[in-house]
């Protein structure tokens, strides 16, 4: 067996490597340092690469405990996923108070500026599985838990500022419909097939959230240009007992921005990990994304003037109405040591509040109260989940009679276990500072009855739609045609658009011609007539507040060999200067050479680093011009950014952009770079993110061109 022998090593690698002896034995250098590899008992191991067996080969022995106890602990490695947002990336954080609020919550993350409280974050997808892809149309999850002095707080929130259901009995139908159809199993993680269309088709209450999720929101550039929103309607109570309403936002520094769908396709491919990747890359770059938290405060009497229920969770309150006070800053700055004892495990439920945050009747929200405890129960298997080092409290002592249970590692000390006790021991309640719920005068019949109050399903999926621009309003139609073009069921392509009808008249023929409908449906009954009055808000449209830099993006170089070497160091630095990175792409991994001798090491090779992953690109192929333009992967790395409307600065790239057949498509997109005020130029062009006008020159669908209103 000697000429098995394992070519030999050098370096720190070699450690690790497990060997033949000298007599044809297995065995395993001693490894570095004074950790030893022992077992779940603390029994030191000597052999880690061979199972005990009675004979050599022979019968492997039932008792090799080291071997037993291996595989039995490997077997129980996985928890259920989640139902839903089972794919989700987390991070830890801090929440500093920039403006303290206690004449409005008690709440402690809130008492004073300059307060720092701990969190950690979990971004998702809803409908995926934990192995999906992370660029599916979807909703996102944005779920902070805050570790307060006073308990844990977790604001589970989404990416989108309404839902689609607005009781929580209709959760478990809505999920079945966009979760793979199961008599066959998938799709996986979208929402394009018949199921979900015909329950949206027959749930009209969902009409709005439908337009947020056919719109770029769906799609993010990754979780650190994302908006986050509580979406129900809170509470907050003071200490003297007061309360007020409040919903949550959260509004990312670094600007909103999404992918194109095309581009999302590609990115699946290319990279199924983006946005984890993504954020990971930036915290260890110390580059750590912030959010400010921005909240609309407002009391009963306001809410009662509004024509709309504030708890209806398919609303949102235009901030025109309520704007946003800005009370503090979220800064995500670690990243978990172990995905699946911080991200896997931890465990948000909507109902851990802390004194100064309270619930309202929002009826999805009560539900959800319910769920979540019972969730975690089901995923982590103990009630002890609290337990864990990521879901226990960190600002304050835990203190109760609570005991046994599985994987119980705290009982309490000696004999009291029970409250009131005549031993004078443990702790008792204290009804001052303790959490008291607000006193809410309830009144009424106990029926299985919507409120009147929620009747309006389409005048704010009206207004959304209307408050984007024209190229947003082309992605949605797109996005719409896209999804019911994969419903078989030409029935439901048409009840879609007869919703569309009651929500813009030009939105429903566009979706109609897409789809080639034959015959326009009648208008859905609509349980109240859309309002055509509501004025259009700014803040619901993602290219109406463009980002305020370049900042936290990334330039993607393709280059080659006798690439000109000032060139590459100053586009490096013009974009460091503003907060930006630069990425190689080369032929090869081990890099290009600069026309000054340098080697620079690629990020990618050619091929594993397509266009899509950047958000502007340069093309520069020093020497290498000829043999990268007869490259189809340098082919589609610039025929790609040009379709995705991106910035592209160029030298000396001629040849690929002929046979690219892109030189009659030049635009003011395209940006020669010679000198370095050229790559000034091009950083402060990329601030614009995408050059827009290119859209309409594409061939594909216009920007929407209004025709008609209901
Ligand atoms: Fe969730 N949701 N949800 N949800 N949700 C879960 O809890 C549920 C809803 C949201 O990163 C589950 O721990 C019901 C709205 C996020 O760990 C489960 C209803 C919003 C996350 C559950 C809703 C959300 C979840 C699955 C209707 C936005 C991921 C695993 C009444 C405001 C949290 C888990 C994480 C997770 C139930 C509706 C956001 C099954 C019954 C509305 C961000 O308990």
């Amino acid at each position: 067996m000697a000429e098995d022998k394992p070519a030999a090593r050098s370096g720190s690698f070699e450690n690790l490597v497990s060997d033949y002896g000298a007599g044809g034995e297995f065995h395993q250098h001693a490894g570095e340092g004074d950790e030893r590899l022992t077992t779940a008992q603390g029994v030191t191991i000597a052999d880690n690469q061979n199972s005990l067996t009675s004979g050599t080969p022979g019968p492997t022995a039932l008792e090799d405990f080291i071997l037993r106890e291996k595989i039995f602990h490997f077997d129980h490695e996985r928890i259920p996923e989640r139902v839903v947002h089972a794919r989700g990336f987390g991070a830890h954080g801090l929440f500093e108070c920039t403006k303290a609020i206690p004449e409005i919550t008690r709440a402690a993350p809130f008492q004073k500026e300059g307060k720092i409280t701990e969190t950690f974050v979990r971004f998702s997808t809803v409908a995926g599985s934990k192995g999906s892809m992370d660029l599916a149309r979807d909703v996102r999850g944005f779920a902070v838990k805050f570790y307060t002095d006073e308990g844990n707080w977790d604001l589970v929130g989404n990416n989108i500022p309404v839902f689609f259901i607005q009781d929580a009995i209709k959760f478990p139908d809505l999920i079945h419909s966009v979760k793979p159809e199961p008599d066959r199993g998938f799709p996986q993680a979208q929402s394009a097939h018949d199921n979900f269309w015909d329950f949206i088709s027959l749930t009209p209450e969902s009409m709005h959230m439908v337009m947020w999720q056919m719109s770029d929101r769906a799609i993010p550039r990754s979780f650190r240009f994302m908006e986050g929103f509580g979406v129900h309607t809170f509470r907050f109570v003071n200490a003297e007992g007061q309360s007020s309403f409040v919903k949550f936002h959260w509004k990312p520094k670094l600007g909103l921005q999404s992918v194109l769908w095309d581009e999302a396709l590609k990115i699946n491919g290319a990279d199924p990990d983006r946005h984890r990747r993504d954020l990971w890359e930036a915290i260890t770059a110390g580059d750590f994304p912030e959010w400010e938290l921005g909240l609309q405060i407002f009391d009963e009497e306001f809410a009662n003037r509004f024509d709309f229920d504030v708890l209806d969770p398919t609303k949102i309150i235009p901030e025109e109405l309520v704007p946003l006070t800005i009370v503090g800053t979220l800064t995500l700055d670690r990243v978990v040591d172990n995905f699946f004892a911080e991200t896997e495990q931890v465990a948000f439920c909507t109902q851990n509040v802390v004194p100064g945050i309270d619930f309202t009747d929002d009826p999805l929200l009560q539900g959800r109260n319910f769920s979540y405890l019972d969730t975690q129960l089901k995923r982590l298997g103990s009630p002890n989940f609290t337990k864990l080092p990521i879901n226990a409290p960190r600002g304050c002592p835990v203190h109760n009679f609570q005991q046994d249970g599985h994987m119980q590692t705290s009982n309490r000390k000696g004999r009291v276990n029970y409250e009131p006790n005549g031993w004078g021991k443990g702790p008792r309640a204290h009804p001052l500072e303790g959490y008291v719920s607000y006193a809410v005068r309830n009144e009424g019949e106990k029926r299985r009855l919507r409120p009147e109050s929620f009747a309006d399903h389409y005048s704010q999926a009206r207004q959304f739609f209307l408050s984007q621009t024209p190229v947003e309003q082309g992605h949605i139609r797109d996005a719409l045609v896209f999804e019911l073009s994969k419903c078989h069921e030409v029935e439901i392509r048409a009840r879609i658009v007869a919703h569309l009808l009651n929500i813009d008249g030009a939105l429903a023929q566009a979706v109609a011609d897409g789809l080639g409908l034959t015959e326009m449906p009648e208008p859905a009954p609509a349980a109240r007539p859309t309002r055509t009055d509501l004025p259009p808000s700014d803040a619901l449209s993602m290219l109406k507040n463009p980002p305020p830099s370049f900042a936290g993006r990334t330039v993607g170089v393709l280059a080659g060999n006798g690439v000109e070497a000032e060139l590459l160091t100053e586009l490096r630095s013009i974009l460091q200067a503003e907060g930006a990175m630069m990425k190689l792409v080369a032929p090869q991994v081990g890099g290009v050479t600069d026309s000054a001798g340098t080697l620079h090491p690629a990020d990618e090779k050619l091929g594993g680093g397509p266009s899509v992953i950047f958000d502007a690109v340069a093309v520069l192929p020093g020497t290498d011009a000829a043999m990268l333009a007869a490259n189809p992967a340098a082919q589609d790395f610039l025929t790609d950014a040009h379709a995705h409307c991106k910035f592209i600065a160029h030298r000396g790239a001629e040849p690929l952009i002929e046979a690219c057949a892109l030189g009659a498509k030049m635009d003011e997109g395209w940006v020669e770079i010679g000198s370095s005020s050229d790559i000034d130029g091009f950083v402060a062009t990329c601030r614009g993110m995408r050059h827009w006008p290119r859209e309409a020159t594409l061939g594909g669908n216009p920007p929407l061109a209004r025709t008609f209103s209901p």
